[in-house]
């Protein structure tokens, strides 16, 4: 499919040396999970947080300005008024045993820089991708591929996205091919509870594979 030329090398991919985090792990006994929702620029990752959260999310979005123009990809998200400038913050108990801190990424460039902090004891990621503009996620992917978070691909459709076969998705992203990819609608609470579902279920599946290999 049309990757808008933007060339991911193919997986699989190893972490810059020295860049990973300790690996996490999810135990059987844990509570409280730092969980980031990472994506492009206007994804759907404030939405998310917010259509997801147990509490009333915090924001931190302010009016976009005349300078995106021509720096952001635009195409799809012209209606787009606000952007986040720091973090997203949300709550969501999944049972009585697992509760997860949401952390939404800044997803324009000039505020990539704050990914690395954001980032710091994230169990796992969801990365967010629009299927119009597949490049403006790739950054996020990298992102979590260097800072060794573990992710699920969400695929956030759009009404006017065209829909793609899963495969040909997962080639045009590089992602490794055990790195569940799920469409979704981050304006709906069911829908996004979905997307953190599969990603625990993934965390839970990476964990025991590991074990076993101990
Ligand atoms: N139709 C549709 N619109 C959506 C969906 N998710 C988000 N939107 C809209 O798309 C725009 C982008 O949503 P945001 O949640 O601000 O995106 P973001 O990824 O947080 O954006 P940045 O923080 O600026 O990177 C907003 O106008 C939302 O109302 C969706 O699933 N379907
Ligand atoms: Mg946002």
């Amino acid at each position: 499919m049309d990757s808008n030329g933007f060339d991911r090398p193919a997986f699989p991919r190893t972490a810059a040396p020295g860049t990973a985090a300790p690996a996490a792990s999810l135990h059987a006994e844990s509570r409280s999970v730092k969980v980031m929702v990472a994506g492009g620029f206007g994804t759907g990752k404030t939405t998310m947080v917010g259509s997801v959260s147990d509490i009333a999310p915090l924001t931190t979005e302010e009016t976009l300005t005349q300078a995106s123009v021509g720096v952001d990809d635009l195409v799809g998200v012209a209606d787009k008024r606000s952007t986040t400038v720091s973090l997203d913050f949300g709550r969501i108990s999944l049972n009585e045993q697992l509760v997860l801190y949401l952390f939404g990424t800044p997803g324009q460039e000039r505020f990539w820089f704050l990914w690395n902090g954001l980032c710091k004891g994230a169990l796992g990621a969801v990365v967010l991708v629009d299927t119009r503009r597949l490049r403006s996620s790739f950054r996020a992917i990298e992102e979590m591929e260097r800072l060794d978070v573990p992710f699920v691909i969400a695929l956030n459709v759009f009404p006017d996205a065209k829909r793609h076969p899963l495969d040909e998705v997962r080639e045009a992203l590089a992602v490794s091919p055990r790195t569940p990819i799920i469409s979704c609608d981050a304006r709906d609470r069911l829908s996004s509870r979905t997307v953190l579902i599969a990603l625990i279920r993934h965390l839970k599946e990476r964990s025991a594979a590991a074990g076993e290999h101990r």
